[in-house]
């Protein structure tokens, strides 16, 4: 172990963390991007092999700019990778992962930094179904807000908090054996000062997670399908009723296919109908009234949505359980019928 660590996904969030972890001084040599193909690598190294951040925060202007190590899969020359951190989105990720599952095994530690459920899930079901086996699983959650400027450029727009925690190792209910303390990797990012990282316990991961999502199920899918910036949706009947149709829904399948989640008092307080409803009020509508959501933003730039793992997710969870979501189902169609006609226009 050489402690080199892999980014398989180098967009905002991805350069992002990059950049945090190159700024540490024990890590400029350690970080290697993973670059969609030989193309995207070469016009990396056109550019110098630079990345960089620009971030307004404060009003105050920073530039950090890295000059960092990349490579793609088919150059890809060692046994196997000790460290990865994979920010593609969610849609992404399974064809992105793929080239890269010969070399992971049960030493690799694995961040993922996403919005949204079902990539560990669904890994963890397919490819690493050996709770025994299987690498060491991170889960990342993250609040900041980073866009694209132009290629290998991105702006630190809003200073939020970045949330990891291990994923349990489980068989049936009862837990294997196995460490629960961040690796040296995650460690090193929670260490990194612009990252304001912290450490959870799975549980409170998940309702941070739970509560992230259903903000998500509501604001985002509802201001792309009507197409407005979020205070728009505010004092309208009609959309507290339809809020209240998606938070009793997704809470439903949520406890019906998650035992963590079922067995816990925690969790059944914190994520009960009215105080998601309520949180899902505060966050859309006073404290990022003026904002308009990623997911409209998407569609308006004719752009495919993450839908497939906000209220998707929840249509596909409930037909494992032979129940039928319909209130997301509709919604999730909905929000595919809008990127096409906003692809279709001219
Ligand atoms: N941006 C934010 O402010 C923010 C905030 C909170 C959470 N998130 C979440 O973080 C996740 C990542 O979002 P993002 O905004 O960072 O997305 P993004 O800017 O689109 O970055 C994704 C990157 O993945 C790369 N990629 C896609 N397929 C690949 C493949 N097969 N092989 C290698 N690379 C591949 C893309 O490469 P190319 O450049 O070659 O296309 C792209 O640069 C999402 O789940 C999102 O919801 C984002
Ligand atoms: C290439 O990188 C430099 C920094 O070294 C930057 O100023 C420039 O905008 C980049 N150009 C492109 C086309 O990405
Ligand atoms: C992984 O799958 C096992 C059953 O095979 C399940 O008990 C466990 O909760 C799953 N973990 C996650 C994070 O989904
Ligand atoms: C920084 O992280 C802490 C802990 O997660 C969080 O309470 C705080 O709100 C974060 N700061 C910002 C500006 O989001
Ligand atoms: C939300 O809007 C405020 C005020 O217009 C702005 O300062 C902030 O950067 C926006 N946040 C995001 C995540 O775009
Ligand atoms: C929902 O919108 C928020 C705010 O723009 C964004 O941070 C998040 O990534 C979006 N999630 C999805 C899955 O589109
Ligand atoms: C699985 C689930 O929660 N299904 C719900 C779908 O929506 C209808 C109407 O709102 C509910 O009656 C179902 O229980």
């Amino acid at each position: 172990m050489d402690g080199t660590i892999y980014i398989l996904g180098v967009g905002s969030i991805g350069t992002f963390l990059a950049c945090e972890l190159m700024s540490l001084p024990y890590f400029k040599d350690k970080v290697v991007l993973l670059l969609r193909n030989k193309e995207r690598l070469g016009q990396f190294r056109e550019n110098g092999s630079h990345l960089t951040l620009e971030r307004v925060l404060d009003n105050r202007q920073d530039l950090v700019r890295h000059k960092v190590k990349a490579t793609c899969s088919s150059e890809l020359n060692v046994d196997a990778i000790d460290n990865l951190i994979v920010t593609t989105k969610t849609t992404e990720t399974e064809t992105a992962m793929r080239d890269y599952l010969p070399f992971l095994n049960k030493h690799s530690n694995i961040l993922f930094v996403h919005n949204g459920f079902g990539i560990i899930e669904a890994l963890n079901k397919t490819v690493w179904d050996n709770p025994y086996t299987r690498p060491n699983l991170y889960q990342g959650v993250t609040s900041h807000s980073v866009s694209f400027k132009e290629k290998f450029w991105y702006c630190h727009k809003c200073f939020g908090a970045l949330k990891i925690a291990k994923v349990p190792r489980t068989v049936k209910d009862s837990s294997v054996p196995d460490a629960v303390g961040p690796c040296a990797m995650v460690q090193n990012l929670l260490d990194a000062e612009m990252a304001n990282g912290s450490y959870l316990e799975y549980l409170n991961l998940l309702i941070y997670q739970c509560q992230k999502f259903m903000v998500n199920c509501c604001m985002n899918s509802t201001s792309a399908i009507l197409d407005c910036v979020n205070y728009e949706l505010s004092n309208i009947a009609e959309v507290k009723l339809l809020f209240h149709a998606i938070i009793t829904e997704c809470v439903d399948v949520l406890f019906k296919s998650n035992n963590i989640l079922a067995n816990s008092e925690k969790a059944k307080n914190i994520l009960s109908v009215p105080n998601l409803f309520d949180l899902v009020l505060y966050l859309g509508f006073v404290e990022n009234a003026r904002n308009s959501t990623s997911m409209r933003l998407d569609t308006l730039k004719k752009r495919e949505t993450e839908i497939d793992s906000l209220n998707g997710w929840i249509v596909k969870l409930a037909k494992e359980f032979d129940c039928e979501a319909t209130v997301n189902k509709t919604i999730t169609l909905m929000v595919k019928a809008r990127t096409t006609i906003n692809q279709r226009r001219l």
